[in-house]
């Protein structure tokens, strides 16, 4: 057990709410920012949430945005975090082709006033950015450390500009800076416009009788898809290296769009072809074909292995969705609401 501080970005996204949950098992005190929204957004770390007034609480949370340089140097001053994990971003490729600027905002200059914060308040902390297999794009797969980087979305420029903004602060400032390269990685935390969290819920929507199609759009991209709650621990043991370098984190596997419907309608017992549409509003102005990431360095110095491959990362996601819907009893519950997609085309 160690008596460590870290401060967590996006703290109430998927990756955060599990990095979070690993770091208070390991002794840290976690700090996270939250940005301020008319409704609480805080439901995935609710289970790690104690009174601020409690003698061992070890998670607070400050309300902040990586669009406001000034409290993101404020919380720092304030915090005195030894690690800094930056997972905070507008993480949506398709969103990003409509909120160009934000995603640029948020996800690319967010991660520079991180660095500037550390770098003039003088922390001497380690700072970890979220990189992402999107950098990647077009490049043909298998993609290491060294692949070129050709990003096909707004969303996958801004997280080049910010990779190279973490590489440029390790070199010039000599800061404990590292990028995470990480290939897609889902849960039943996934936010519910991704395309497995989405299929997951309609095939277990469909399952329990409350909705008939699943609309979707480019079924033959693959992706190499993980389990979000065993790649936050590579998060982790990259800022425990002595030296700060870059590594790819994936299983190594790849399958299709229609590979992963296909999985999570079999393990209800149900053919997709009954029940997929296709709808052009899903598909992208420019696309990512074919990602499979080569993870041989993370496996090597950092000694880190993926074990849930696409497969059971179906059939986990599915059964969580029936869990959700069906009471113990196994009764259909009639009064859940229509998943977001249906409210929000995206
Ligand atoms: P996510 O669920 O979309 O979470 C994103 C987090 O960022 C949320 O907590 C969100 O807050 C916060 N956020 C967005 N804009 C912000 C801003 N301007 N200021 C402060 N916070 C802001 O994403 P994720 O799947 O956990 O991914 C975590 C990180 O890894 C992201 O940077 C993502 O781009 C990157 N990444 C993800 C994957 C993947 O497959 N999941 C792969 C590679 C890289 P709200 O809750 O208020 O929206
Ligand atoms: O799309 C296709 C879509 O939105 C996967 C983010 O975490 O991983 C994620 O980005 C594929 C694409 O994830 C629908 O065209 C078909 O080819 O689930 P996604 P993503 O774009 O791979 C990377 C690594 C990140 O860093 C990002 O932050 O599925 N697809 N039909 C669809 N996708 C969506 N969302 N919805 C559909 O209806």
């Amino acid at each position: 057990m160690t008596a460590r501080t870290a401060l967590i970005t996006g703290i109430t996204g998927q990756d955060g709410s599990y990095l979070a949950e690993l770091l208070v098992a390991k002794g840290y005190t976690v700090h996270g920012i939250v940005r301020r929204a008319s409704t609480f957004t805080t439901g995935r770390i609710e289970h790690l949430y104690q009174d601020p007034h409690d003698a061992d609480t070890r998670l607070f949370l400050h309300y902040g945005d990586l669009t406001d340089a000034s409290r993101v140097a404020g919380l720092l001053e304030r915090v005195q975090p030894d690690e800094v994990y930056n997972l905070a971003a507008q993480s949506h490729v398709r969103v990003s082709f409509d909120e160009p600027l934000f995603t640029a905002d948020t996800t690319a200059l967010g991660t520079t006033r991180l660095l500037e914060g550390i770098r003039t308040t003088g922390l001497p902390c380690r700072f970890y950015q979220a990189s992402s297999s999107e950098m990647f794009g077009a490049s043909p797969p298998p993609q290491h450390e060294r692949t070129e980087f050709h990003p096909r979305s707004p969303y996958g420029v801004a997280k080049v500009y910010a990779y190279w903004i973490t590489r440029n602060y390790r070199e010039a400032y000599g800061l404990y800076a590292v990028n995470g390269i990480l290939f897609n990685h889902e849960s039943p935390r996934r936010g519910p416009t991704f395309v497995t969290r989405k299929v997951a819920m309609a095939a277990a929507r469909i399952k329990a009788g409350l909705q008939d199609t699943l609309y979707l759009g480019n079924l033959e991209a693959r992706r190499d898809w993980g389990y979000a709650a065993e790649y936050v621990d590579a998060m982790w043991r990259m800022l425990q290296q002595d030296e700060p370098d870059d590594y790819v984190v994936a299983t190594g596997t790849s399958y299709s769009v229609q590979d992963f419907v296909e999985h999570c309608f079999a393990h209800v017992g149900l053919d997709w072809r009954d029940h997929v549409r296709f709808d052009e509003r899903y598909l992208r102005p420019a696309e990512v074909d074919d990602l499979v990431g080569d993870a041989s360095k993370a496996a090597r110095v950092l000694g880190w292995q993926p074990t849930v491959l696409t497969p059971e990362l179906a059939g986990l996601m599915t059964d969580a969705e029936l869990r959700q819907l069906l009471g113990s009893d196994g009764a259909a519950v009639p009064a859940v609401p229509a998943p977001a997609h249906t409210l929000a085309p995206r």
